[in-house]
C-alpha cells in the first residue's frame, strides 16, 4: 500500500446522496455520461492514485530535482516521471476540458472529486499536468488564429505554466516590471526576471512548454491594469503543424531549495536576458492581462484548496489507522487499576477529541469545496441551491477564498493533529504525514497568501458585491436553521447553528461599519485589515459547520430507511457525530470572535515599530 488513503465513500456520498448529481445526469446535460461512469472514474482514479501516481512521493521529496545552470534545465527523478505518465496515460489531464482540444466534458463537482484523489497521492504530477487547462483558458482568451495554436498544445500534451511573481512583485502582482516591447512582425519582446514559477522547467516530461506571462507593454500605466498577458513558447513552433523549431529566449536561470513540495519545480526564469530574444504574443486584447490571468488563478486557488483537504483527509485516515493498532495505556476509568488491560488509543478520550476534530474538518471542508464546484455550473447550482446563472457565478467567487484561504489554513493546522495522533512515530520520516506538512505549507502561501484571500473575501467578494452572494448563502443556512432537517434529533445543533449565523452577520456588520467610516477617517480601514483573517476563518467554520449538518440530515434518513447494519450503518452514523461534534466544540466559538472583532481597535497600527 502506498501512502495515499483515498475517501471515495465519502466523495460518492456528497455528489450522490447529498448534491444529486445523479438528476442532474440524467438530464442528458453531460451527453452519455451517467452516475455508474461517474463512480467507474472514481474508482478507477483511487486504483491510480493509491497505486502508481502515489508511488513515488516519498523518493521524489528524498530525491528533489536538480537544477543544472548550464544548460538551463532540471533533472526530474525517474520514479517521479513514472508516476507522472500513470497519469497522463490515463488521459486524466484531459478531463473537464472541451472536446475540442481532446478532453470530456464533466460537471465540475465530479471534475474536483477526481482531482482530489490526484491532488492527495502526488499534487506535484496534478500541477505538471494542467498544460490541456491552461489551453482551455488560452482557448477561451485567446485570438481566431491563436486557438488553433491551443489546440496544438493540448494535442501535444505540452506543458504550461503562469507567470505572475518578480522579486519586488509577489501580492503586489501590479508592482511587476517585466516589459514587452512591440515588433513590426505583431509579436513581443519580453525582458525582465520573474520568480517562483511553477513547472518552468519538466525535465523531458514535455517536448514544449508555453508560459502565459504579465508584463508591461511600453508606456501603458502602472498597476495590474497596466499588464498585458503573453503567450511564450519554450519552443517556437509552425503555427498550422506544432512541429517545433528553435529555442525561444525564456530560460531557467534557477530553482528553489525549499521545505516541501520539492517534486514540484519552483524556477526563476529570465526572460530575453540569454542573447536570444524572448518572443511573446499578446493573448486576445491589451491591458487585459490581469483579468485574463485571473480566469486561471480563480481554478489555482480552487486547486490549491483542494489539495489542502486532499492532504487533510489523506493525514486523517492515516492517523485513524495508527491509532486503531497502537495499543498504550488504560483505559481512564481504570487507570488507578497498574493491571488494567492496555488498549488503543483509540479509547483514550483525547485521541477521540483530535479524530473527531480532523475527521470534521477534512469531511467539511470536502464538502464545502463540492458545494462550490456545484456553482460552477449553470445546472448545479440550480438544483443544490436555487441559484440562477448570475447569481451562481457570484456564490463560486464567495467561496472560492474559503476553499483555499480556510482549506489551507485548516489543513495545515490539523495535519499537526494526525501527526501527534502518531506520537514520537509521527515525527519520523516512516510516516508520511511530516511531508504532508511540509507540502502543505505552502498552500496558505502561493495563488495569494491567507491576508489576499481574507481581503478579497471581505472588500470584492462582500462589501463590492453589495452582500447579494453572502445574502444567498445565509437565506441557505437560515432555510436549514428552520426546517425539520434531522426529524427532530439535530434540534440542538440547528440552534448552535442559528447562532453561529447570527455571530458572522454580527461580524460583517462591524466590519462594514469601519468600511464605511473609513469615508470620514482613512484610519478605520485598519480595523478591517486587522479583522479580516479572523472573519474569513469565521466564516467558513460557519460554512463548515452548515454541510456537515446537512449531511446529517441526509445521514439521518438513510439509518431510518434501514441502512445496511454493515459499512454503511456506521458511515451514516459517523455523519451525524461528527456534525454534532463540530456544533457543539466549535460553533460555539464564534461567539468569542465576535466579540473580538468587535473591540477592534488601532492601538497596534499607531505602536512605533520599535515597540514590535
Ligand atoms: C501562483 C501559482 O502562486 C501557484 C501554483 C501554480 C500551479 C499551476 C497549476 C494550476 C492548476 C490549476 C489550473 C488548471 C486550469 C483548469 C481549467 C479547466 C477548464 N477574482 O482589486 P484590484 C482582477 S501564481 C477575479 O484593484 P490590485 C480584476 O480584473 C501567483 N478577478 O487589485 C480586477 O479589476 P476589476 C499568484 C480579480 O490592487 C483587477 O484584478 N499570485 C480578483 O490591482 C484589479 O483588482 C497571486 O495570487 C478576483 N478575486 O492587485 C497574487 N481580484 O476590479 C495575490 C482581482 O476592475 N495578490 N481581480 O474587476 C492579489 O490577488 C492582489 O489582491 C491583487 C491586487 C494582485 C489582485
Ligand atoms: P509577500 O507579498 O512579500 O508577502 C509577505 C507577507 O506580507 C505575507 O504574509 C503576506 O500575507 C503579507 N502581505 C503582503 N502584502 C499584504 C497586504 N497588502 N495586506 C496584508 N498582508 C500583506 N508565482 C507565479 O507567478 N507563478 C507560479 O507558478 C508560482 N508558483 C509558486 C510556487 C512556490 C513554491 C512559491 C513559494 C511561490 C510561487 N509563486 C508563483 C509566487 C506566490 O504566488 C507568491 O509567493 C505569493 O503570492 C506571495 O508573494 P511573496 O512571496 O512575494 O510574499
Amino acid at each position: 500500500m502506498g501512502h495515499y488513503k483515498s475517501n471515495v465513500r465519502d466523495l460518492e456520498f456528497n455528489l450522490f446522496e447529498v448534491l444529486g448529481l445523479d438528476a442532474t445526469l440524467a438530464t442528458g446535460a453531460y451527453g452519455d455520461l451517467d452516475s455508474d461512469t461517474v463512480r467507474e472514474m472514481l474508482s478507477e482514479v483511487r486504483r491510480l492514485a493509491e497505486g502508481p501516481l502515489g508511488e513515488s512521493f516519498a523518493d521524489a521529496d528524498r530525491n528533489p530535482p536538480v537544477f543544472d545552470p548550464e544548460t538551463h534545465t532540471v533533472a526530474i527523478p525517474e520514479s517521479f516521471k513514472k508516476s507522472f505518465k500513470s497519469l497522463q496515460d490515463g488521459g486524466w489531464d484531459k478531463l473537464g476540458v472541451d472536446e475540442e482540444l481532446g478532453g470530456l466534458a464533466v460537471p465540475r463537482t465530479v471534475y474536483w472529486a477526481i482531482a482530489e484523489l490526484l491532488l492527495g497521492a502526488q499534487p506535484a504530477a496534478f500541477m505538471y499536468a494542467a498544460g490541456a487547462g491552461f489551453s482551455q483558458i488560452f482557448y477561451n482568451n485567446a485570438t481566431e488564429e491563436q486557438k488553433k495554436w491551443a489546440v496544438i498544445a493540448a494535442e501535444r500534451n505540452w506543458g504550461a505554466t503562469m507567470v505572475l511573481t518578480e522579486p519586488d512583485a509577489g501580492s503586489d502582482v501590479g508592482a511587476g516590471r517585466s516589459k514587452a516591447i512591440k515588433q513590426e512582425d505583431g509579436s513581443w519582446h519580453i525582458e525582465g526576471v520573474k520568480r517562483f514559477i511553477t513547472s518552468a522547467d519538466a525535465d523531458d516530461m514535455f517536448e514544449n512548454t508555453f508560459h502565459l506571462v504579465l508584463a508591461r507593454p511600453e508606456g501603458a500605466g502602472p498597476g495590474t491594469k497596466g499588464l498585458s498577458l503573453f503567450f511564450v513558447p519554450k519552443f517556437h513552433f509552425d503555427f498550422e503543424t506544432g512541429e517545433l523549431g528553435e529555442r525561444n529566449g525564456a530560460f531557467v536561470t534557477g530553482v528553489e531549495h525549499k521545505m516541501g513540495l520539492k517534486a514540484s519545480t519552483t524556477c526563476e526564469l529570465t526572460f530575453g536576458g540569454h542573447g536570444i530574444p524572448a518572443k511573446g504574443w499578446l493573448v486576445g486584447e491589451e491591458h487585459k492581462g490581469i483579468a485574463q490571468m485571473f480566469d486561471v488563478i480563480e481554478h489555482a486557488r480552487m486547486m490549491v484548496g483542494t489539495k489542502a483537504i486532499a492532504t487533510l483527509s489523506t493525514g486523517y485516515l492515516n492517523a485513524l489507522e495508527y491509532a486503531k493498532e497502537r495499543v498504550q495505556g488504560a483505559d481512564l476509568t481504570q487507570s488507578t487499576n497498574k493491571a488494567a488491560p492496555r488498549v488503543t488509543i483509540t479509547h483514550h478520550p483525547d485521541v477521540r477529541r483530535s479524530l473527531m476534530t480532523q475527521k470534521a474538518y477534512a469531511e467539511g471542508l470536502r464538502s464545502v469545496y463540492l458545494y462550490t464546484a456545484a456553482h460552477q455550473n449553470e445546472d448545479t447550482a440550480l438544483a443544490v441551491s436555487g441559484a440562477d446563472k448570475e447569481t451562481a457565478f457570484r456564490v463560486n467567487d464567495l467561496l472560492l477564498p474559503i476553499v483555499k484561504g480556510v482549506g489551507s489554513e485548516r489543513a495545515y493546522q490539523y495535519l499537526t493533529e494526525s501527526l501527534q495522533t502518531l506520537g514520537g512515530s509521527g515525527f519520523l520520516q516512516d510516516y508520511p504525514i511530516e511531508q504532508y506538512i511540509r507540502d502543505a505549507k505552502i498552500d496558505s502561501l502561493y495563488e495569494g497568501t491567507t491576508a489576499i484571500q481574507a481581503q478579497d473575501f471581505f472588500f470584492r467578494k462582500i462589501a463590492r458585491d453589495r452582500g447579494v452572494a453572502l445574502a444567498h448563502v445565509a437565506g441557505q443556512i437560515q432555510k436549514f436553521i428552520d426546517s425539520e432537517a434531522g426529524n427532530g434529533r439535530l434540534k440542538n445543533e440547528r440552534a448552535l447553528l442559528a447562532t453561529a449565523l447570527e455571530d458572522v452577520q454580527g461580524m460583517a456588520a462591524t466590519l462594514t461599519g469601519h468600511l464605511m467610516g473609513a469615508q470620514e477617517n482613512p484610519t478605520e480601514l485598519y480595523k478591517v485589515g486587522l479583522g479580516s483573517v479572523r472573519f474569513l476563518l469565521a466564516v467558513g467554520d460557519l460554512v463548515i459547520g452548515w454541510q456537515l449538518l446537512r449531511n446529517a440530515e441526509v445521514a439521518i434518513k438513510a439509518l431510518d430507511n434501514g441502512a445496511d447494519a454493515g459499512k454503511d450503518k456506521a458511515f451514516y452514523e459517523g455523519k451525524v457525530a461528527v456534525a454534532s461534534f463540530f456544533a457543539k466544540n466549535v460553533l460555539p466559538e464564534l461567539t468569542a470572535i465576535k466579540a473580538v472583532l468587535s473591540n477592534l481597535e488601532n492601538d497596534i497600527m499607531e505602536l512605533d515599530e520599535a515597540a514590535f
